[in-house]
């Protein structure tokens, strides 16, 4: 597993730099995946799910950025799926050059899916095109309702919210409704997805999901930046 150490880039060219990604992954057959959320939410963990349920139809990486550390990325290598630590020099968020330099340190070309687990939080990451094909976020139920209403550009961005931790329902007071409706309110084409990565409910849309945008991603007829 490698670790790579990255600066910030120009952020001005940051969306010609994210475009030419999308043109290459999509020339490549590779669907990469923007997983964004707060610290704590669970995405190393639904990583660690997903990458279970799909390895034996796809190849999955995953493009570990922290701050400091390497335990995500080691948590991924164990089991058995290919992964860079990137360290973001205390950035908060990644940009599409930093993710370009992390591609190409994980030698992406012969994976179908290659997932980026953002820096936790959900502000920057919200405001920088990584060059994703698509930007998946996670609400956990601990973190509340109302979180819609308090970030709502991470919402508006996001092609799928996994509201994740469905096994703490009932000791939280998380209206999925409420959720729901405050999401759509922000972003119509977003699809909601609970899921809990814990017990694996419901974790079969999502991966459904993948599956079906991998093979949009793959369809030649389909535009880059759809
Ligand atoms: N109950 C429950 N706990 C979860 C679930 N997913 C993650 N966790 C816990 O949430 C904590 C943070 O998870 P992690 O995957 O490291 O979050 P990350 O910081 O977003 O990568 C850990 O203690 C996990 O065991 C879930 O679906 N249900
Ligand atoms: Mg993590």
């Amino acid at each position: 597993m490698r670790v790579i150490e990255l600066k910030e880039t120009v952020t001005a060219s940051n969306d010609r730099d994210a475009d030419r990604i999308r043109l290459e992954t999509k020339k490549n057959g590779t669907l990469l995946v923007n997983l964004m959320s707060s610290p704590g939410s669970g995405k190393t963990t639904l990583l660690g799910r997903t990458i279970r349920e799909l390895s034996d139809e796809l190849k999955v990486g995953v493009l570990e950025a922290d701050i400091a550390s390497s335990v995500d990325a080691e948590r991924i290598e164990a089991l058995g799926a290919r992964s860079v630590q990137a360290h973001t020099d205390g950035m908060c968020h990644m940009d599409a050059g930093m993710t370009e330099e992390g591609l190409r340190a994980l030698e992406y070309e012969d994976l179908d899916l290659v997932f980026l687990e953002n820096v936790g939080n959900l502000i920057c990451p919200a405001e920088y095109d990584t060059g994703a094909s698509k930007n998946v976020m996670i609400l956990s139920v601990p973190e509340g309702d109302d979180k819609p209403l308090k970030y709502p550009l991470m919402f508006s961005v996001s092609d799928v919210v996994l509201i994740t931790k469905t096994d703490a329902l009932p000791y939280f007071d998380f209206d999925m409704e409420k959720c729901r409706e405050r999401i759509r309110r922000l972003n119509e084409r977003a699809l909601v997805i609970p899921v809990s990565a814990k017990t694996g409910d419901n974790i079969n849309a999502w991966t459904d999901w993948l599956k079906d945008a991998l093979n949009d991603w793959r369809d030649p007829e389909q535009e880059v930046n759809a």
